[in-house]
């Protein structure tokens, strides 16, 4: 049985995984209409990911005989600038997720409540990957800079990303 405490904080965890994946789908349509079908594909495929994210938390607290509760998702933005800022607002925006689960984690070891800390384990590892991914590619759109072939270039390869 979850306490009150670990079904709340997963239940808000729940919120912000359906929340990024409503952001990257929010990245996905403004890089189909700046005309980057590729980044657009990697943030579909992004945004899958994260709707798979919330589902494992929500059969979490169903397995464990807890309540899942959906709250309001925020709205994301609409206008995100260059290919270089996109995925700089990724980088961030999974550097706070780490922090959310790591919180998480703080608050499973507290509780004791040790089945949540096993589970917990394979997002702190997810998130490593996440946070790799999207650095990667602000390292590789810092080097292309403005230079128009190495934008179609990236833009060519991150159409090659496919579904897990
Ligand atoms: Fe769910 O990892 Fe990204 O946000």
């Amino acid at each position: 049985m979850l306490s009150k405490k670990i079904q709340d904080a997963i239940n808000e965890q729940i919120n912000r995984e359906l929340y990024s994946g409503y952001l990257y789908l929010a990245m996905s349509a403004y890089c189909e209409a700046e005309n980057f079908p590729g980044i657009a594909n990697w943030m579909k495929v992004q945004a899958e990911e994260e709707q798979e994210h919330a589902e494992r938390f929500y059969d979490f607290v169903n397995d464990r005989g807890g309540r899942v509760y959906l709250k309001a998702i925020d709205e994301p933005p609409t206008d995100f600038g260059t290919p270089l800022d996109i995925f700089q607002a990724s980088l961030e925006h999974e550097q706070f997720i780490t922090s959310s689960i790591n919180e998480l984690y703080a608050l499973a070891l507290a509780e004791n409540d040790y089945a949540t800390q096993i589970m917990l384990q394979w997002f702190i590892s997810e998130q490593i990957e996440e946070e790799k991914n999207a650095s990667d590619i602000v390292a590789l759109l810092e080097k292309v800079g403005n230079n128009v072939n190495g934008l179609l270039m990236v833009d060519r390869q991150l159409a090659q990303r496919e579904e897990d």
